[in-house]
């Protein structure tokens, strides 16, 4: 059985999730409870039972998928919430966390109308319970976040033998998304960011038909899933040759990741990191140009919440894994972005993220 849905069982248990079940509706945390990918479904998890429901294209890869759950297939034309309402008579369930977050309107109109005669304890929001539990991650989650990491690294490294003066933004996105995949992504974590020359001043600007030249600087934002798990790396190289202006510019982004990667860990507050990082760049006078935060979680997604105790908002959970990328953008002429993703620990963090960090000339 999955060590996650274990983890939201106890939550029930220990009335850290509200009711007697609750509902997932999201295919992220379908995933995450499960470990099973599905565009379509629903999981109904009690304190000691739960149930996967999903349509007959799932069946057979559910079947051997999952297992300690019970699988439940929706006939043509049936509505999940029958096979619901069955579980909840049959489990005398009378209370049903719901994800508030994750569902339009309609569907909560519609779930309403369909099981509040069944629910006297009612339909109960769940906010971002789930997305706290999955804050802190379990060892196999931070094993396939490794490997998603390796994978994109060792495309990277391919990819600076093949980025050239002469070629578009475009042709080198698209060089980097067949190494990504050709070194075993299961797919890729965005859409990647290749921007050049005063594109990469936007910070998520995306490739178009700009032709790399000397004196560009590059930035390469990108990312892959393995097994769900997301990686999340930005590098920026020279292209031929690098300014005076444009040295200091790199040093001063890679010294303010420096101060950060130095100071994250797990039991603060992010917010001092983001501080810390800031405030160096503020002092070499870049402050202005410096207007995203310093990181973000991640994990089944690219951007997930690093809170994980609603009692303690901001401060970090142990194996917990939180990105460190200060940037500088000046419009109009380039930008820099340097983005390592590690794991927060008691006594520091685990750098993912090996690529090199000095600057990088190509060509030269
Ligand atoms: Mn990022």
């Amino acid at each position: 059985m999955s060590e996650n849905l274990l983890r939201i069982q106890n939550a029930l248990r220990e009335e850290k999730l509200p009711g007697d079940a609750v509902l997932i509706t999201s295919l992220v945390n379908r995933r995450f409870a499960t470990g099973f990918a599905s565009s379509a479904g629903m999981v109904v998890i009690a304190k000691e039972k739960s149930w996967f429901l999903t349509d007959f294209r799932y069946a057979e890869a559910a079947r051997n998928a999952l297992s300690g759950t019970s699988l439940l297939i929706l006939q043509r034309g049936q509505k999940y919430s029958t096979l619901i309402s069955d579980i909840l008579q049959a489990e005398n369930i009378k209370s049903l966390g719901f994800e508030d977050q994750e569902m339009t309107v309609a569907e909560h109109a519609a779930l309403s109308s369909e099981l509040s005669s069944l629910l006297p304890g009612g339909l109960l929001p769940i906010g971002s319970r789930l997305s706290h539990l999955r804050a802190s991650k379990l060892p196999f989650e931070l094993k396939y976040m490794r490997k998603a990491q390796k994978i994109a690294e060792k495309a990277f490294e391919q990819l600076l033998s093949v980025i050239a003066a002469g070629m578009t933004e475009k042709q080198l996105e698209t060089e980097l998304m067949y190494r990504l995949l050709l070194n075993g992504a299961e797919g890729l974590s965005f859409d990647p960011i290749v921007v050049s020359g005063p594109n990469s001043a936007l910070p998520h600007g995306r490739a178009g038909d700009r032709v790399l030249q000397a004196g560009d600087f590059v930035t390469m934002d990108f990312g892959v899933t393995y097994r769900g798990y997301c990686s999340d790396m930005t590098r920026t190289v020279a292209i031929g040759y690098a300014t005076d202006e444009m040295r200091k510019v790199y040093n001063t982004v890679l010294k303010a990741q420096e101060i950060g990667l130095e100071k994250a860990k797990a039991g603060i507050l992010w917010s001092d990191v983001d501080m810390a990082a800031r405030n160096y760049i503020a002092a070499e006078g870049y402050g202005e140009y410096f207007g995203h935060g310093l990181g973000h979680g991640l994990g089944l997604l690219v951007h997930e919440s690093l809170d994980f105790d609603p009692d303690r908002p901001g401060i970090t959970p142990v194996n917990g894994v939180v990105s460190v990328e200060p940037g500088i953008y000046l419009p109009g002429k380039f930008g820099v972005r340097i983005e390592d993703c590690v794991i927060l620990q008691a006594d520091g963090n685990e750098n993912l993220t090996s690529s090199p960090k000095e600057l990088i000339i190509i060509g030269k």
